[in-house]
């Protein structure tokens, strides 16, 4: 029996499910790609709102290129549940906030249709850092963003909604992007300059891009987890996700017009992320892809696992103390000592299965708002950050090809330079005064030389 409209009455009773009449709900959100973080995070808050009262926010999924999440939600009229996982057991709900998937490589003409709908208020993103099509200066790169591109499909919504007479939008970048929604708000101006300038000053009037923080630990859904899932639902989920318990989200309270109550379930809506940002892309993501390089050079697989590793736990709570907090200025109430702490808690949760290999993914995209950020800030006080340094060392060796295939927008770029250039040449290359990320972190003389010597 597969999950959908037909069989979810005939669920196992533990299973806890949204109680609003989805039918009767417009589709208010377009999500545009609709990976297992947002199932886990977004649509599960909005899932929420809509059980407590809010009505028309349902959620029309968008994947840019890939069929996979259609092919598992379309047959399940968009329904999946989310377990939640922890050592004290699991907790599953079925969600009923998606209404169903388009995939824009198939079928453009929809995407651009829905988003040009008069229901729809809002579009919120999680294309993952690479999806911005970013130059390493962080301008637009203008021959990654081209038709497939997210700006391409907005650009078509946008202008059909200013034909029709329609209001502007309010566009949600959820990506661990450092000020995600002023980098949205510039790059898809940058776009518009370049391929249809009329519309750039309607964009910039009649759209809001408020910045979010976004905080769920949420692995990709494994073979295994699958199983596990149908047999507690009595139910095949093909659409299932796995998360923790924990979740957090912070969003700058700047739209364009209305949105869901998400502040009525557990939301934080606040005149500045900034903050929490922060703290979240240098201490929990720093954290994560420090474990990730160096636990996977020492063969761990598991993000629980490496903080079993003492030396490794030691070094994640150091960058996190020693590196990445005194670069923060908190919010008020903002307590980073715990934060730190709370962290590790998470990080050791045994019951997710978060492979180091995921988090390693796209690197490139990740360590300039996760490690070279604080390195700046640290260089800038006087302070150094051996952590960082030997994490950027184990990051070199993994796009070195040390730990096997490289998963990078960049691999065959870094697989040219480490078969052309000896360890200094690379290190140059990457970040010397002219080199690839040099305009957000430079190494010094000190820093090179241990760098090359650590890299053997
Ligand atoms: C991780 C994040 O894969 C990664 O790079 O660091 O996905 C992390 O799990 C989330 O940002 C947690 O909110």
């Amino acid at each position: 029996m597969r999950l959908s409209r037909a069989t979810q009455d005939r669920l196992a009773p533990g299973v806890q499910s949204y109680g609003y009449d989805r039918d009767a709900q417009a589709s208010g959100i377009v999500h545009i790609g609709i990976g297992a973080f947002h199932r886990a995070h977004q649509a599960w808050y909005t899932d929420r709102a809509m059980d407590s009262g809010d009505r028309d926010w349902a959620i029309t999924g968008v994947s840019l290129r890939s069929p996979g999440v259609a092919a598992q939600l379309n047959p399940q009229d968009g329904l999946y549940t989310l377990s939640e996982r922890s050592a004290d057991g699991t907790r599953i709900r079925l969600i009923g906030a998606v209404r169903g998937v388009l995939v824009a490589s198939e079928t453009p003409a929809a995407v651009v249709e829905r988003i040009a709908a008069p229901e729809t208020r809002i579009v919120s993103f999680t294309i993952t850092e690479k999806g911005y099509c970013r130059a390493a200066d962080g301008s637009l790169d203008t021959d990654l963003a081209g038709d497939g591109s997210v700006y391409a499909f907005l650009g078509a919504g946008l202008a059909a909604r200013r034909r029709a007479g329609l209001g502007g939008l309010s566009l949600l970048s959820c990506d661990n992007l450092a000020d995600n929604g002023r980098q949205l708000a510039r790059l898809m101006s940058a776009w518009l300059e370049r391929h249809d300038p009329d519309l750039r000053g309607w964009f910039e009037h009649e759209c809001a891009c408020p910045s979010t923080m976004i905080d769920r630990i949420v692995p990709a859904t494994a073979p295994a987890d699958r199983i596990a899932v149908s047999a507690a639902i009595g139910a095949t989920d093909e659409g299932a996700i796995v998360t923790e318990p924990f979740s957090q989200w912070v969003i700058e309270d700047r739209f364009a017009g209305p949105r869901p109550r998400w502040e009525g379930v557990g939301a934080q809506l606040v005149p500045s992320v900034e903050a929490y940002e922060t703290a979240k892309l240098r201490m929990l993501n720093g954290a994560h892809s420090a474990l990730a390089y160096l636990g996977l050079q020492q063969g761990v697989a598991y993000v629980h696992e490496a903080v079993g590793v003492p030396a490794l736990r030691d070094m994640a709570d150091r960058l996190m103390r020693d590196e990445a907090a005194p670069t923060i200025a908190p919010a008020s109430g903002q307590d980073l000592d715990a934060y730190r702490h709370d962290l590790l808690a998470r990080f050791g949760n045994p019951a997710l299965g978060h492979r180091l290999a995921q988090i390693a993914m796209d690197g490139s995209q990740k360590i300039p708002q996760r490690w070279l950020e604080t390195l700046a800030a640290n260089r800038a006080a006087g302070r150094r950050s051996p952590v960082i340094l030997a994490a950027i060392a184990a990051w070199l060796r993994h796009v070195r090809g040390d730990n096997g295939p490289v998963d990078d927008p960049l691999a065959e770029r870094f697989a040219e330079l480490w078969a052309t250039q000896d360890a200094r040449g690379v290190i140059q290359t990457l970040f010397g005064a002219q080199g690839m990320f040099g305009a957000i972190w430079q190494a010094g003389e000190g820093e090179i030389a241990e760098l090359v010597a650590s890299l053997g």
